[in-house]
């Protein structure tokens, strides 16, 4: 599977803490990112937040030789090694550890998205065996992003189990950004509606919407939004992370068939 993973900038924000360990790197100046894996980079415009398990385990992790630091599961991690991300070929470079109870809160900048900061929220269904463990939030296109969103905003128990402040969560609604035939401006938000989807849990009723928003919006959207306004989504898609890449928003990042195994156990 060939990931984008997005480099969603940690700041400092009013209410929000870093982990001690990481303080240092705030203060030696150095990037620190949550590395968001995504397959549909030309969809950046409409984040609007960024998920993450909360029960999942994560990592902070040196990166190349810049001293970036990217935040994902150990496993994202291990095979990073293996593709020219980390300092030393094969050989992981662990800052420290996280749990996705740590994360949630923290205010990032992300590239592309046109709302300036947005937060780290808890998200069930996110996967630690898929991407990064870190999923960069589209609720316009995507239904699980969408329902995600929907149930932090009208679940106020839901918030305060995870210490999800309401300023985090209940000024952000999808942002539309590509018209999507059948479906309309803000695709997921319509399939939710078709497909019933009435909590993050309706996995069977998600993966149909997820399926026709997906074949709908990829082979026959079109950009309403941003420098490639107008043109298909499905040839923007490579343009789009082509310059992410080389923009230093972005880094190519393989999902090998088989999970790389730890000898040491
Ligand atoms: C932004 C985005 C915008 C995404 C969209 C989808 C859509 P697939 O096809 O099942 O492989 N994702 C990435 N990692 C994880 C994870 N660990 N756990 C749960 N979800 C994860 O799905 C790939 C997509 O699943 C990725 O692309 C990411 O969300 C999410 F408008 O990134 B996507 C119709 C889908 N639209």
């Amino acid at each position: 599977q060939d990931y984008t993973i997005i480099k969603l900038e940690v700041i400092t924000a009013p209410g929000t803490q870093l982990p001690a360990a990481l303080e240092q790197y705030r203060d030696q100046k150095k990037g620190l990112y949550l590395a968001a894996a995504t397959l549909r980079p030309e969809t950046m415009y409409g984040q609007t937040n960024c998920w993450v398990q909360p029960d999942g385990e994560y990592g902070a992790f040196e990166v190349s030789t810049n001293g970036d630091v990217f935040i994902c599961t150990e496993r994202s991690a291990r095979n990073m090694c293996y593709q020219g991300l980390s300092p030393e070929h094969g050989k992981v470079s662990k800052v420290c550890d996280l749990r996705g109870w740590d994360l949630i809160g923290l205010a990032l900048r992300a590239p592309n998205a046109m709302i300036e900061t947005v937060y780290v929220l808890p998200l069930l269904t996110v996967s630690a065996a898929k991407g990064t463990g870190v999923v960069t939030s589209v609720p316009s296109d995507a239904p699980d992003d969408f329902r995600g969103l929907q149930d932090l905003k009208e679940k106020p128990a839901l918030r305060q189990k995870f210490g999800v402040k309401d300023e985090w969560v209940l000024p952000f609604e999808p942002v539309p950004i590509i018209d999507t035939p059948d479906f309309g401006p803000l695709a997921a938000v319509t399939a939710c509606e078709q497909y019933k989807v009435q909590s993050q849990n309706d996995r069977d009723a998600l993966a149909k919407a997820k399926e026709e928003v997906y074949k709908k919006g990829f082979y026959g959207g079109v950009l309403t939004v941003g420098p490639h306004k107008g043109e298909s989504v499905e040839k923007a898609k490579p343009i789009i992370r082509d310059e992410m890449l080389a923009a230093g928003q972005a880094v190519a990042y393989a999902e090998p068939e088989k999970t790389v195994m730890s000898r040491s156990g």
